[in-house]
């Protein structure tokens, strides 16, 4: 049967091994809810069941009584070692036991039992138990009200605002159950370039329909707000933060909102960034902003995420400072309940970024990690790029705040300053497309996100591995070709596109192709040539002291690593310095020997992607095979479109040959 890949991960096809089956078979016959059947537990006893009987090949009664042998029995009970929402799954003598001191607990139990079954572990003795590291792990749509998606390639918003609430598209449920099984709690559902539309009583009863449908797989809803509500919807001639009319309108739609949806997550807010409105326009500062909601949010328990993405229009200065210069200094002055958003690094979701620097630099304020996973400056939903490597890299760096083995993920899980509460946002790549995110392996970014989001020790390629065993084949050798691909494929981009720590030279506007030649736009920081700073002498941004000293906002550990060209690790290099064209870097090959080199191996690596892919045929759905080959072979195409620009532009500049054993581009 053609696969269409709209179930995603969760595929519930009878294992093909009889005898692995059958050693579960014995298992599960039956799921007994030992505790009241609240909607999550009836929910996670359902889903149990469907995944089993699937999985099995033979029915799987719900009951509540114990009976007979091989039941799996679901437990909430209070248990000090599972934090508030870790499960664990045992063997007990009388049969498999799942618990949780939450019934959103035992549902994630659930959900790694089926996971433990579908990627072809044995039962034995089991004994899986896990417990997030981060509290708010959600997922961030930048949909619209009209349908469209900003930067979404998935097709349009599969919010389908017209038809709520009345109608419930069974879509949501879908999505829920997909969200549930990577232990996503809350998803914020629409655009931070916010419409105040969504506050609206009107709105309200459609954005209630949606968080009916997600509350039992303990999901929670959000709103990205207009800072402009006040004025837009309100009929106030202000919406200073200060102003008492303002405080007052944001707590009474707060207090509908709350009546509407009791469980509401709260607010998400871009202000004072790309031309949102925000508190500077009455000039009050972010803090002032943030805890106005935060006030207006008061009994409730919901929580405000404060956006750092702000940059203005400066020809003079470096755009990677500014988050940093605005946000550092406030650090201590948030509210209890204000969270600050900040993107994995200081420009805007490139390919590989340093670290932001404000991790680590606002040890009294909860950081919220932001990654992208719609692939908006990483080939859309053409090009294959697994992203755990990404994420990963960013939550492994070394901030040295408090000295060295100060991660990012101990900043944001809170461990490193002692934070009661932390969050994780992955700003989603899922559109109306029959298989959610346009390209099947973009399924891999939205699941890995959600593992790592969990657990951000987990392995990128043990989450590869186990995404594809879940979603395309058990076969081992088709597993291992598979897995190969995708965790090159980040490397590989890099390489074909922005190699050596080159950055923004993307095609404007739309983000996407090379234009490394831009040089004039509505402000200078939305250019090219602002970025990679091409002359005759050399390559690259100068961040340190002799050039615009961004360095300095990092810790002296980074500093010294990244602030000298010779220990400056080669993918960064370019993030940092000026590099002459003949320079001879620690690869052993001069910069402009190493650039071409890298633009072709990239390149030319596509043509691995597409060999390995083709050695997994034999064990794949045929359509979803065709799909991503001729992705591939676009991929391959652009790749050279990269290469080809990019080599031939920066050659103007360097005046060399291309390095013996490269074909120029003709
Ligand atoms: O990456 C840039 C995008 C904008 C986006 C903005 C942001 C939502 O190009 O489309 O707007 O970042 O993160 O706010």
């Amino acid at each position: 049967r053609a696969d269409d890949g709209y179930r995603l991960w969760l595929k519930y096809d009878q294992l093909s091994d009889a005898g692995l089956r059958k050693a579960w078979q014995g298992q599960a016959r039956g799921i007994v809810l030992e505790s009241a059947a609240t909607p999550t537990l009836q929910t996670a006893a359902n889903e149990l069941q469907l995944g089993l009987q699937g999985l099995l090949g033979q029915p799987v009664a719900v009951g509540n009584k114990a009976g007979g042998k091989g039941q799996i029995r679901l437990r909430v009970a209070p248990n000090p070692a599972l934090g508030k929402e870790g499960y664990r799954v045992s063997t007990q003598k009388n049969g498999l036991e799942i618990t949780g001191p939450t019934d959103a607990a035992v549902l994630y139990g659930c959900y790694a039992l089926l996971r433990h079954v579908q990627t072809g572990q044995r039962p034995g003795n089991l004994s899986l138990s896990s417990q997030p590291r981060i509290q708010y792990r959600l997922l961030n749509h930048w949909d619209n009200p009209n349908g469209t998606v900003e930067r979404g390639y998935a097709g349009s918003s599969m919010w389908k605002w017209y038809e709520l609430p009345e109608r419930i598209d069974p879509r949501y449920q879908d999505y829920a159950r997909a969200n549930a099984s990577i232990g996503i709690n809350g998803v914020v559902l629409n655009n931070v370039n916010a419409s105040a539309r969504y506050l609206t009583t009107e709105y309200l009863q459609k954005v209630a329909a949606v968080a009916g449908v997600l509350r039992p797989y303990g999901i929670k809803v959000y709103l990205s707000v207009l800072w402009a509500a006040p004025k837009v919807i309100g009929g106030l001639p202000t919406s200073d933060p200060l102003d008492p009319k303002v405080k007052q309108w944001w707590t009474a739609r707060t207090n509908e909102i709350y009546k509407t949806i009791p469980d509401f997550g709260g607010f998400l807010v871009k202000a004072n960034s790309e031309g949102e409105p925000g508190p500077q326009d009455y000039g009050r500062n972010h803090a002032d902003g943030a805890n106005m909601l935060a006030e207006a949010l008061g009994q409730h328990e919901g929580v405000v995420m404060w956006r750092a993405f702000v940059y203005k229009a400066n020809s003079k200065g470096d755009r990677f400072k500014e988050a940093y210069q605005e946000f550092q200094p406030l650090d201590g002055k948030f509210a209890p309940k204000v969270l600050v958003q900040v993107k994995n690094g200081p420009i805007d979701f490139q390919s590989r970024e340093p670290f932001h620097p404000l991790f680590g630099a606002m040890p009294r304020t909860p950081l919220v990690l932001e990654v992208q996973l719609t692939q908006e400056y990483l080939g859309f939903a053409t090009h294959l790029v697994y992203l755990g490597p990404l994420i990963k890299e960013c939550l492994e760096a070394d901030t040295h705040t408090q000295g060295p083995g100060s991660t990012v993920a101990k900043v944001v899980d809170g461990s490193l300053e002692k934070h009661s509460v932390s969050g994780i946002a992955g700003v989603a790549n899922i559109g109306s497309d029959r298989n959610w995110t346009g390209h099947p392996v973009g399924q891999a970014n939205w699941y890995a996100y959600g593992r790592l989001a969990w657990d951000h020790t987990l392995s990128s390629a043990a989450i590869s591995e186990e995404w594809t065993r879940m979603t395309l084949t058990r076969e081992p050798t088709a597993v291992a070709s598979i897995t190969q691909v995708l965790n090159q494929s980040r490397n590989i981009y890099v390489r074909y596109t922005t190699p050596l720590g080159l950055h923004h030279i993307m095609g404007q506007s739309i983000h996407y192709g090379p234009e490394p030649w831009l040089s004039q736009s509505a402000r200078p920081d939305w250019t090219s040539v602002y970025y990679h700073k091409a002359d005759s002498a050399g390559l690259g941004f100068d961040r340190t002291a002799r050039g615009s000293n961004a360095l300095a906002l990092y810790a002296p550990g980074v500093r010294q690593l990244w602030g000298n060209p010779a220990t400056c690790p080669p993918d960064y290099l370019l993030w940092f310095h000026h590099v002459g064209w003949k320079q001879q870097l620690s690869t052993g090959r001069t910069l402009w020997n190493e650039l071409c080199t890298r633009y072709y191996s990239g390149a030319d690596s596509v043509l691995w992607m597409q060999r390995q892919w083709e050695q997994a045929k034999p064990a794949l759905d045929p359509e979803l095979y065709t799909d991503v080959a001729s992705r591939l072979r676009i991929q391959h195409r652009e790749a050279l479109w990269w290469r080809d620009a990019c080599v031939l532009y920066f050659q103007t500049f360097s005046r060399q040959p291309l390095p013996s054993g490269l074909t120029p581009p003709t």
